[in-house]
């Protein structure tokens, strides 16, 4: 029983998610999988909790419309990288839904949580406890006015809401009350020694375990653990399953690990499986592949939620990465600084293999690593062109060439050479290595060795010389193409967990099935068979293709930095304007509307092209905000709109209105909107 952590379902996919929890679960499947194992993939979109609610207020739209935007992008980001999950679900099905309610109930009923009231923030106009980080206030530790009752974005300290100074609520902009509420708790401590004994000194556990995960679970026992409260005040998410528990939901950790299990269910009814021995037969190896930010959930909560549960097995390990970063910097989907899957694939078609290689390449297994566009050019050309698609491009011509793509006899003189004896020895050395790599969560060490293989393959065929040989010698030619032809079937089947879609390729040369099981020196192809036409598996990545990557990054990092600078200039308050008569006012005719798209205008680095829909007509309108706002994250905004201004035509463009904006101390513009249903063209006066 294999999981990846499930994504939430709130923005897409970056690629160091993708090095973090889904490479490597894919390539442990597909090796698993050749080697025979009766193995079940899972994942899914993880759709509860405030991540999914902030950003459905941020798109102005619903959370339903958000999970179901991103779901879709996800599960179709995976797809297309080949990431093989036998079900991605969703924790927005009913059959989830019911499963964590039977959790809840099943604990519940035997006494395992505690019940506490505590005082929370409420936002008395809204009618609603608030989640933290639906709480702004002043950071105690560096004064950021912007910080969040979790974190200050700031200086990243982890805060608790009422840490907060002066503290409002995002919804209503007012200061919250304190109000009464109660919540069920996980008594963690409780848990504590049996924590210890299995974490730490590992008693009834069959693997080691990562040190970057030890580690970080033993600092969480060192630190002591507490109750965790497991539900909360809010109408997005899993009921609470209990009369007089209205507008109470579980927490989304409390849901979201049980997502694997209702997972795993839907596909035992897809399939007509049983689900249960996957989750409760003692000789089931449960791993959980995730990123070093969900250790503690899949550590210390899940397995006593597991245990308390009596049924189910724990996990045999979790084999947490750490980061990668981008560039020098943090990959972050809010800060715009990623390289988001599905635009990846869609700007590079055909380089799905490219990016597992890299990312597997660099994946951070025991530290934080990183992704480089040179570094991805680099590995490509003098890697994936330069060792693997030379070595199975060449195979190919010669045979071509000389035996009409048709697979020579083997000789035996050359099978019994001194020199291919040891080819074959060092070749099945570092398959062992490749295999304990893969086996011991060491993916690089079995890229490495995958790719050693080949380079073996690129010696022989650079110490036989075939193209000399023929000359001479056509007979033991054909001994060593033969050779040469099981290497690359051999490679074919190796490289089928990391490069799938080249592996389809090769199989599709040879005219074969993949091979059924993962090994090597055991093929044998049939002389005289039909073989296809020579190809190229990989191709050359120019220059100029990373300069643009590259200059997009830097362009978003100096307006970073320009954003940066100005929220340090703290600027003086704009002293009133004279005063103006009633009359003066009723003149601007303000209309609500909503950006459809924005485009940056060419030689003008400050000026925005926006197209702006006024319900009865759609108009252009210039706009001078680039330095703030990527055209992209404009793209449904709701705005106001001075309606009756003068036409003006800027750098060629004829603007018609103006777009209304908050500028704040700290020189940062905010959108002015009219909030809940107005639409395009309401007036406002
Ligand atoms: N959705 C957090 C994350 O995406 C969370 C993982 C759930 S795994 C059960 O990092
Ligand atoms: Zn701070």
């Amino acid at each position: 029983m294999i999981t990846s952590a499930l994504p939430y379902a709130n923005g897409p996919l970056h690629i160091g998610h993708v090095a973090g929890a889904y490479l490597p679960a894919d390539i442990y499947v597909r090796y698993l999988r050749k080697q025979g194992k009766d193995v079940v993939f899972i994942c899914g979109s993880d759709e509860h909790g405030a991540a999914i609610t902030i950003q459905a207020k941020k798109e102005n739209t619903t959370p339903k419309a958000i999970i179901d935007k991103y779901n879709a992008i996800i599960s179709k980001a995976f797809s297309d990288l080949g990431i093989s999950f036998d079900i991605y679900h969703r924790t927005s099905a009913p059959i989830h839904h019911e499963t964590s309610q039977e959790f809840f109930k099943t604990l519940h009923d035997k006494g395992v949580f505690e019940e506490r009231e505590s005082e929370q923030y409420y936002d008395e106009e809204f009618k609603q406890f608030l989640a933290d980080r639906y709480i702004k206030g002043t950071c105690p530790v560096c004064a950021n006015p912007n910080a969040y009752g979790d974190q200050c974005e700031k200086c990243g300290t982890s805060l608790s809401p009422t840490d907060l100074i002066e503290p409002v609520s995002t919804l209503s902009n007012k200061p919250p009350v304190k109000r009464k509420t109660t919540h069920w708790y996980l008594p963690l401590n409780k848990f504590q020694d049996w924590l210890q004994s299995w974490i730490v000194e590992g008693e009834g556990r069959t693997e080691e375990w990562k040190k970057n995960v030890l580690g970080q679970c033993a600092s969480w026992l060192k630190e002591g653990l507490h109750p965790r409260a497991i539900t909360r005040d809010l109408d997005w998410g899993v009921k609470v399953p209990l009369p007089n528990s209205e507008g109470k939901v579980l927490y989304v950790w409390l849901d979201a690990p049980i997502g694997y299990i209702s997972a795993t269910k839907q596909w035992a009814l897809n399939t007509g499986k049983d689900w249960e021995p996957y989750w409760k037969s003692a000789d089931t190896k449960l791993l959980h592949f995730i990123g070093k930010d969900n250790i503690v959930f899949h550590c210390l909560i899940f397995p006593c939620i597991l245990k308390s549960h009596g049924e189910y097995i724990l996990p045999t390990n979790v084999p947490a990465n750490e980061f990668m970063n981008l560039e020098g910097d943090k990959m972050s989907t809010s800060r715009n600084w990623n390289v988001q899957v599905h635009e990846f694939l869609e700007e590079f078609p055909g380089k799905e293999d490219v990016l597992r290689y890299v990312l597997c390449a660099n994946m951070p297994e025991t530290k934080d690593s990183e992704f480089t566009w040179k570094d991805y050019q680099a590995r490509n050309n003098n890697e994936l062109v330069a060792i693997f698609g030379n070595y199975a491009n060449r195979v190919m011509v010669l045979t071509e060439k000389y035996y009409g793509s048709k697979v020579p006899a083997q000789v035996d003189s050359v099978e019994q050479d001194a020199y291919v004896v040891a080819y074959r020895a060092q070749v099945a050395q570092l398959f062992n290595d490749y295999c304990t790599g893969i086996e011991s969560y060491r993916f690089r060490d079995a890229l490495m060795a995958f790719m050693d293989i080949v380079r073996l393959g690129n010696k022989l065929l650079t110490d036989f010389e075939p193209w000399k040989l023929y000359k001479t010698d056509p007979i033991r030619t054909e001994g060593v193409l033969r050779i040469c032809l099981e290497s690359l079937y051999d490679m074919a089947t190796l490289c089928e967990p990391l490069l799938p879609f080249s592996a389809g390729r090769l199989n599709a040369y040879f005219n074969l099935p993949a091979a059924p099981k993962m090994a090597v020196g055991g093929v044998n192809l049939t002389s005289g068979a039909g073989l296809g036409s020579p190809f190229y598996l990989f191709e050359k990545i120019e220059d100029q293709v990373i300069q643009s990557k590259l200059d997009a990054l830097e362009s978003i990092r100096r307006s970073r930095e320009a954003v940066t600078a100005a929220e340090t200039t703290i600027i003086a308050a704009n002293p009133i304007k004279e005063a103006i008569s009633y009359d003066d006012f009723s003149k601007l005719d303000l209309r609500s509307g909503v950006v459809l798209s924005a485009e940056r205008i060419a030689g003008a680095d400050k000026l925005l092209k926006l197209t702006v829909d006024l319900g009865f007509e759609v108009r252009t309108i210039v706009s001078g905000i680039a330095l703030h706002f990527s055209p992209e994250a404009l793209t449904g905004k709701k705005v106001v709109v001075l309606a009756n201004l003068l036409p003006r035509k800027m750098r060629g463009v004829e603007s018609n209105g103006m777009i209304l904006m908050a500028e704040g101390k700290d020189g940062a513009l905010h959108f002015v909107a009219a909030e809940g249903n107005a639409g395009p063209g309401d007036s406002i006066s």
